[in-house]
């Protein structure tokens, strides 16, 4: 695989937001910050995923604001993966990075992920201290181990809203999932198309405002499909060149 170039540093960076109307100035302010630090050139984009609340309003302010941001807005409401999607089918330059909206990764810590990607084609980072109770974390080892097992990968948190892809890889793979099994969708297509994952830990924190939603039963639910309908669609790519 042909590696876009580290230096000049051409960085695409974006978060999804579903009603984060408290938590979207700080994130992007956040975002832009680093990205103006680390990149040669960078862009910020706002996925605002049909928010019903002041989300999409805040987003194109600071759009307007500041010439490195973008707001783009889907409506309505595409579900995690369908934010996701639309995060990576807007970003324009090599490298494309993206975590939460809600505040619970710190853009800080971005700069660390870049070193590795002279070994890596991708990085995944896990996280140190997740800040989720103790069910939740049980389920997420539950799954995590199903996951690993179905796709042969070895990937210690796949869910962990904090990676970094070259652009090209979104050229090569067709994305299906719009709910919580997009990342490991996209992992599992990395894998197949042997790219080298990197992983490094980073820290956590509680969301300090917006609606905890992640953990809903439909969320659940529905990831469960999309799990039995990507194992199946991935077994077909033996006989098919083109993954989808
Ligand atoms: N839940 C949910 N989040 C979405 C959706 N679209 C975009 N997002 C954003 O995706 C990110 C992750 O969602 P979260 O609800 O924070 O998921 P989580 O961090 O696993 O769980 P909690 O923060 O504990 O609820 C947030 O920035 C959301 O605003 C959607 O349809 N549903
Ligand atoms: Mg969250």
């Amino acid at each position: 695989m042909e590696k876009p170039p580290l230096s000049p540093l051409r960085l695409s960076i974006f978060f999804p937001c579903y009603n984060e109307e408290a938590n979207v100035e700080r994130t992007t302010l956040s975002a832009l910050q680093v990205g103006r630090d680390v990149a040669d050139e960078c862009e910020i984009i706002i996925v605002n995923d049909g928010s019903r609340d002041r989300t999409g309003e805040i987003a194109n302010q600071l759009a307007a604001n500041h010439p490195e941001v973008r707001a783009v807005h889907n409506n309505p409401n595409l579900g995690y993966g369908g934010a996701l999607q639309r995060g990576f089918r807007e970003s324009r330059l090599d490298w494309v990075f993206y975590t939460d909206g809600d505040g619970q990764f710190d853009f800080n810590e971005l700069p660390k992920l870049l070193p590795m990607l002279n070994k890596y084609d991708i990085v995944s980072a896990y996280r140190l201290n997740r800040q989720d109770p103790l069910l939740r974390k049980i389920n997420a080892f539950c799954w995590s181990t199903l996951v690993n097992r179905t796709f042969k990968m070895r990937i210690r948190d796949i869910d962990c809203a904090f990676k970094i892809f070259p652009r090209t890889l979104f050229d090569r793979i067709d994305m299906q999932s719009t709910g919580a099994l997009i990342d490991t969708e996209i992992l599992a297509k990395c894998t197949y198309l042997d790219y080298r994952i990197g992983q490094i830990g980073v820290h956590h924190y509680p969301r300090t405002a917006g609606d905890q939603t992640g953990a809903n039963l439909k969320v659940i639910a529905r990831a469960f499909v999309e799990l039995y309908r990507l194992r199946r669609s991935i077994k077909s790519v033996a006989t098919n060149p083109t993954i989808s």
